[in-house]
């Protein structure tokens, strides 16, 4: 039987391990990327590694997170990354040249390489047929100490697009349509891989929009097919030779199937507070919207941009609306002012943001309060906004504008007559605003703010833990609720004892108090514990409160990895409904946990305060049984960071 794509790219990449679904698998990784959010505390690790040039083909660090610089703290950082990369070997694309993933895609994707971020959307390049997968900081960090990244063989879902998309419906409407059938876990221990006819109907960047928000299914990543479409692109940017043809065999196999018909793909919506409650647009018709922000990973490529500006052309929006666009990059803010179309994004009324991150991570913009906020983005978890009673909404950027020029969420069908825009054949290339890095024998001193705290160090797993339930979660709690983002938070990313008086402080203000008095505990959750963000200090904050153990009915892969990393048991109860059986305050007990770590053990958990004991399972490579015992993976490698 053939290959099919995702087959194909392992098999180029793989080191150590059994390529079929279930079994870890080791890849060789061909290019890094981190961001100032991820990146300072990556950057820390990989220097605790010891390491003194990064080992990637290419490895490169954006400032585009933390730019709203508030305080000291960001640009402190954002000199420390830049003086890093010099030092190490990395590309740095410095504040303002734009989101990570759209210059990453524009400047550096390759079709058939593989790519591991210090980002959940890493998956965008998955576009253009490059293996691209979101993971925390420090597998980063390993990644460019020249390691393999590890991952549980996913089973591949192929997902086959047939027909083409009607007038108004774009690729964000099929994204959407995936994730109303698929949900935020239907796509866990999956990779989504796009065929069919109708692949060739849709654009790169618009490719690129689908696998950007694909990984809100819980899906490992996902991959498109490197075609005529990917070339025209490649050749846009001045990279044509960068560009190489991969497609699956025509006789290969996949373990799942769905098909999407594009022909019937409506106009669609993600109402509040979760990416999977969607509904087609019509049916929210009519109601008022307060804020239209155009912008983020997922949807501000210069195709995208265009529409807006073809639909906003000659109009202005109404009073009482807030309507933002922040472009991807720093490439189509240029070619925007360059052929005109910035002037009708001016004119229309628009607040036109750095190209960066913005309102997406809550870095300014946060809706009124109990306001409706509609946004081109691909998360709109509860109080991610920086307004807690706020609702946002997900659309495409026809539907925003549209809903920006009628203060109403409107469909884009309304507007009658189809958009025509022309892409131009090619953009202004010579990125000037990505730096080299130094040469190897050039002495590079690293700036090192008041910010930048060192590493704090774990000690290895103790044979017994005995400690109290400090929080119970339901289902689907994000990361942006273990360790929440926005203006106030966010640039303490580099200060692990003063961003962890905020872990939990969503759903509990007084966790971290209450975890420092105890010295240490366990915190219970439901189903997909963690989805959302790469961000290891979701991790590494609670670890350094003393959380020791999550128990959960399930995890999501990227959290659960990085609780490995930290030393942080992930747990999961043999019978989901014992959760109920458990609350704040209880006193627990895990008993015997080294022999339980070893191959074929069971683990009981002992409820002291009840008097009852429950299964657990532990779903954990071998290779995560030894990380765990050794108190998180910088311990296990023996990497030398200061004590806590
Ligand atoms: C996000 O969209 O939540 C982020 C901010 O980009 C995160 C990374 C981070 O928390 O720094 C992500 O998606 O991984
Ligand atoms: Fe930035 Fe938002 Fe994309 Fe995360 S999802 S990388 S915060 S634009």
């Amino acid at each position: 039987m053939g290959r099919n794509i995702f087959q194909k790219i392992v098999e180029s990449h793989r080191v150590s391990g059994n390529p079929t679904p279930g079994s870890e698998v080791g890849i060789r990784i061909d290019q890094t990327l981190i961001q100032d959010a991820t990146g300072t505390m990556a950057l820390l690790q990989f220097e605790a590694l010891g390491m003194k040039r990064v080992k990637t083909g290419k490895a490169v660090a954006y400032v585009d997170h933390n730019t709203l610089q508030g305080g000291f703290e960001s640009m402190d950082d954002h000199l420390f990354v830049e003086s890093a990369c010099r030092k190490f070997g990395l590309y740095f694309s410095r504040a303002g040249n734009g989101i990570c993933h759209q210059v990453h895609l524009e400047n550096f994707s390759a079709p058939g390489g593989a790519l591991l971020g210090a980002d959940s959307h890493t998956t965008t390049s998955g576009g253009v047929g490059m293996l691209a997968i979101g993971a925390g900081g420090l597998d980063v960090a390993v990644a460019m100490a020249g390691e393999p990244f590890y991952f549980t063989m996913p089973r591949v879902l192929n997902i086959k697009l047939e027909g083409r998309l009607p007038a108004w419906s774009t690729a964000k409407d099929v994204v959407l349509e995936i994730l109303r059938r698929l949900t935020v876990s239907g796509g866990r221990g999956k990779v989504l891989e796009f065929s069919g006819p109708g692949v060739q109907t849709l654009s790169a960047t618009g490719r690129a929009t689908i696998t950007n928000m694909s990984i809100e299914t819980g899906a490992l990543t996902a991959v498109f097919p490197s075609d005529q479409a990917t070339l025209a692109y490649f050749r846009s940017m001045g990279r044509e030779s960068d560009w190489r043809e991969l497609r699956a065999d025509p006789d290969a196999g996949y373990e799942e199937a769905m098909v999407v018909d594009l022909g019937s793909v409506e106009p669609m919506i993600a109402k509040p507070h979760s990416p999977d409650n969607v509904a087609p647009v019509r049916e929210l018709a009519g109601e008022k919207v307060d804020q239209v922000a155009i912008g983020s990973c997922t949807n501000s490529s210069l195709e995208d941009m265009l529409k807006v500006a073809a639909i906003l052309n000659g109009k202005v929006i109404p009073p009482g609306m807030s309507l933002v666009i922040a472009p991807g990059s720093r490439r189509v803010l240029r070619q925007l002012a360059d052929g005109g179309q910035l002037g009708s994004l001016i004119a229309a009324g628009a607040r036109i943001l750095e190209c960066a991150c913005g309102p997406c991570i809550g870095m300014g913009q946060a809706p009124r309060s109990g306001g409706a906020s509609l946004r081109t983005f691909n998360r709109n978890f509860r109080g991610r906004s920086g307004t807690a009673d706020a609702k946002v909404y997900l659309t495409s950027p026809e539907t925003a504008a549209a809903s920006a020029l009628q203060g109403r969420i409107t469909d884009p069908r309304e507007l009658g007559e189809p958009l025509r825009i022309r892409l131009p054949e090619a953009t202004v290339t010579g990125d000037s605003m990505i730096l080299s890095p130094a040469a190897e024998d050039e002495q590079v001193a690293i700036a090192r703010g008041p910010n930048i705290k060192p590493l704090p160090r774990f000690e290895p797993l103790p044979d017994v833990l005995e400690a109290e339930v400090l929080l119970v979660a339901g289902d689907n709690v994000t990361t942006d609720e273990i360790m929440p983002g926005g203006a106030k938070i966010l640039p303490l990313r580099s200060n692990i004892p003063a961003i962890s008086r905020y872990a939990f402080s969503r759903i509990d203000p007084d966790f971290a108090a209450r975890a420092e008095a105890a010295g240490q505990g366990f915190v219970l959750g439901g189903k997909n514990y963690g989805q959302g963000s790469s961000r290891e200090h979701a991790a590494l904050a609670p670890r350094y409160l003393g959380v020791r153990a999550v128990i959960a009915q399930s995890f999501s892969r990227i959290h659960k990895a990085n609780l490995i990393n930290f030393g942080i048991l992930p747990l999961e109860f043999a019978e989901e409904a014992d959760l109920l059986r458990f609350a704040v305050g209880d006193r627990l007990r895990l008993d015997q946990l080294h022999r339980s770590l070893q191959p074929g053990g069971n683990l009981m958990m002992e409820n002291l305060s009840r008097n009852f004991a429950v299964p657990l399972k532990i779903d954990l490579s071998p290779r995560a049984r030894k990380i765990l015992l050794a108190g998180g993976l910088l311990a296990l490698i023996g990497a030398g960071c200061k004590d806590k």
